[in-house]
C-alpha cells in the first residue's frame, strides 16, 4: 500500500458492547476532567495555560485502546485526554496541572507537559511538531531491541506544516519503524482555519510522499478510530512500518485558556456539537438495547470519580522550595 486508502472518513465495523461501554466511560471521564480543569482555571488555581480536548475524546480513547504494556505514547499540549487514556491516574494528573508536589512531574510541568513513563506516556509536548522525531526515536528503540512495541504519536493538523513532521515520517518510512502517526484534524491551528494555511483538504494524502498508508477516519466515532488504529498497530508490529491516520474531529472549546472561539462559524460549531463523540457512542449503545438509566449511572459515576480526584489533588501539598532545582537542567 503506497497511497491514501480512502479519500473520505472510513466507516468501520462495531466493537463488542462491553468494549464500547469501556470507551464511553473513558470518554465521559475525560470530558468531566476537562470541565473540572476549566473550572479550576477560572478559579485561578491553575498556573500557566490550558488547552482542552473536549470534543476530541474518541480519538485518544479509540487509539490508546489498541496499545499494550510496553507501547509508548506521545501527544501535544492538548494532551490531558491522551495521557489519561494511556493510563495516567486522574488525581496525579490534576495535581500536575495544579502544580502540586504529587503531580505526574512533581508539579514542574503543568498542563502542557504531562509525562508518566510508568504507564508509557512519554510526554505532552508544547512545541508544535517537536515530538514527532521523539516518536521516531522510540520506534527505532523498539526495532533495535527487537521488541514488538509500537509508539503512538498524536499531533494536530497544524503540525503537518512543520518541518519535523516531514523529517519524522520520512525516516520512519524508510526504516519501517513501528510508529502510529495520528493527526487530530480539528480544522484549526490556534485561531486560523486549516484551509488558510494548508493547500490540501485531506491530510492523510501527505502519506503518499512517504510511500506509507494514509487513512482518514471519522475521529468522533470511537469504534472507527479503534479499528483503524488496530490495523495500523498490526502492520507496525509485523515490521511493515508506520501509518499516517487523519482523525477528523473538532474541539468544542477555544484554543486555550478562556478563548471563546468566536472566529468559528456558528453553523460549523452546531454541526459538530450535533456529532458529539460521547452522544454518538451513547446512541450506538441505546440501539443495542442498553438501558438509558444504566448509562446515566455510568455518567454520574465517572463524574464522581473526577470530582473526588480533583478534591484530593487540591488538598495535596505545594512542592518543597528545596526541590526547585531537582530534576531541572541548569
Ligand atoms: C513550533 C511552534 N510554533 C508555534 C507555536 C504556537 N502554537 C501553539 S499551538 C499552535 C497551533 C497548532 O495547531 P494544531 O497543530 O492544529 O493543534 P491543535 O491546537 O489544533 O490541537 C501554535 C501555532 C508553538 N507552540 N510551536
Ligand atoms: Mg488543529
Amino acid at each position: 500500500m503506497t497511497s491514501t486508502e480512502d479519500h473520505g472518513a472510513v466507516e468501520r465495523g462495531a466493537v463488542p458492547t462491553d468494549q464500547l461501554l469501556g470507551f464511553i466511560r473513558a470518554m465521559i471521564e475525560i470530558r468531566a476532567f476537562e470541565e473540572e480543569t476549566q473550572r479550576l482555571f477560572m478559579a485561578n488555581l491553575v498556573r500557566g495555560s490550558t488547552h482542552l480536548c473536549s470534543g476530541q475524546e474518541a480519538v485518544v480513547v479509540g487509539a490508546c485502546a489498541v496499545l499494550r504494556d510496553g507501547d509508548s505514547m506521545l501527544c501535544t499540549y492538548r494532551g490531558h485526554g491522551a495521557v489519561l487514556a494511556k493510563g495516567a491516574p486522574l488525581d496525579r494528573t490534576f495535581a500536575e496541572i495544579l502544580g502540586k508536589a504529587q503531580g505526574l512531574c512533581g508539579g514542574k510541568g503543568g498542563s502542557m507537559h504531562l509525562t508518566d513513563i510508568s504507564c508509557g506516556a512519554y510526554g505532552s509536548i508544547a512545541t508544535v511538531g517537536a515530538h514527532l522525531p521523539i516518536a521516531v526515536g522510540l520506534g527505532f528503540a523498539s526495532r533495535y531491541t527487537g521488541s514488538q512495541d509500537v509508539c503512538l504519536c498524536f499531533f494536530g493538523d497544524g503540525a503537518t506544516n512543520i518541518g519535523a513532521f516531514h523529517e519524522a515520517l520520512n525516516l520512519a518510512a524508510i526504516w519501517k519503524l513501528p510508529v502510529l502517526f495520528v493527526c487530530e484534524n480539528n480544522l484549526y491551528g490556534e485561531y486560523t482555519a486549516l484551509h488558510l494555511t494548508t493547500p490540501i483538504d485531506r491530510l492523510a494524502d501527505r502519506a503518499i510522499s512517504f510511500g506509507i498508508p494514509g487513512v482518514a477516519v471519522d475521529g468522533n466515532d470511537v469504534s472507527a478510530v479503534f479499528h483503524t488504529l488496530s490495523e495500523a498497530a498490526d502492520r507496525a508490529r509485523a515490521g511493515d512500518g508506520p501509518t499516517l491516520v487523519e482523525a477528523l474531529t473538532y474541539r468544542h472549546k477555544g484554543h486555550s485558556r478562556a478563548d471563546p472561539g468566536r472566529y468559528r462559524p456558528k453553523e460549523e460549531v452546531a454541526e459538530w456539537l450535533a456529532r458529539d463523540p460521547i452522544d454518538l457512542a451513547r446512541s450506538a449503545l441505546l440501539e443495542r438495547g442498553i438501558d438509558p438509566a444504566s448509562l446515566d449511572e455510568l455518567h454520574r459515576d465517572a463524574e464522581d470519580r473526577v470530582r473526588t480526584a480533583s478534591e484530593r489533588a487540591q488538598a495535596w501539598d505545594e512542592p518543597d522550595v528545596q526541590s526547585r532545582l531537582q530534576d531541572v537542567w541548569a
